[in-house]
């Protein structure tokens, strides 16, 4: 080895020591054919004026929009709820949303109304520009039933079928973004995980609602679950 190259591993050795999260930021990962871009929930519902709008909602479109053309394989999901949905505080009287209740699947958190099939507010936002997109998948349209996830809904045994097509598709890795980081974004994760699917998270592309601390609990069961966080700037 010259001495030039020795010096050189020596101060790549002495930065990692120092700062290990630059020499790993310095490693970009690159969409194969194999992998999809999975954009959750990214709704008038959940963005600026909507019923259940998400702070800062809005700065992920045009992450989203420029991540696109790197890959083959775009998936788009819709939160897609029937009038009286069993996730709504109306549905229930004295309730507020924002509390909880107990449901036949666990406990639900209580929204406003949000996202009822067929309005407005349940429609993708506009300045998403996803011409590519091959499909379109909607959730949460059981009435009884709520699903965060794009994979199971919350009885976790419904499956939505968004499994059975990545797979019939070849795909092995997916690259979840969207609305919101603690709810939608972070079950479709860990439940793409539970398929088999190798799983990113593109936090930049993200927002959270950060109901009581859920942010940050989200992270951290999704770490624990083999999802790798990174941001818009690690793809190549
Ligand atoms: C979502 C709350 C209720 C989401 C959907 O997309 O994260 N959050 N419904
Ligand atoms: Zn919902």
């Amino acid at each position: 080895m010259q001495r030039r190259t020795i010096l050189h591993a020596g101060a790549a050795l002495g930065l990692a020591a120092i700062a290990p999260q630059l020499v790993w930021a310095a490693a970009k990962v690159k969409p194969a054919g194999n992998s999809a871009l999975i954009v959750v929930d990214v709704q008038n519902c959940f963005l600026d004026g909507g019923t259940l709008a998400v702070k800062g909602g809005n700065e992920v479109i045009p992450v989203i929009n420029k991540l696109a053309p790197a890959f083959d394989n775009i998936v788009v999901t819709q939160d897609w709820h029937t009038a009286g949905h069993a996730s709504f505080a109306s549905t229930y009287p004295g309730k507020k949303p924002f509390e909880t209740t107990k449901l036949k699947y666990g406990t639900q958190v209580l929204w406003p109304d949000h996202c009822v099939q067929g309005t407005d507010d349940a429609g993708l936002g506009k300045e998403l520009a996803l011409p590519t997109a091959q499909l379109i998948i909607r959730k949460g349209f059981h009435k009884d039933m709520d699903s965060y996830s794009a994979f199971e809904e919350a009885d976790h045994k419904t499956a939505t079928g968004l499994a059975g097509y990545l797979k019939g598709r070849g795909i092995k890795t997916i690259f979840v973004t969207g609305l919101a980081t603690d709810f939608c974004v972070a079950w479709t994760a860990m439940d793409a995980r539970k398929a088999g699917f190798e799983v990113y998270v593109i936090e930049d592309a993200t927002r959270g609602i950060d109901l009581n601390g859920s942010l940050a609990a989200a992270w951290k069961q999704m770490t624990a679950k083999g999802v790798k966080r990174i941001q818009s700037s690690d793809i190549a």
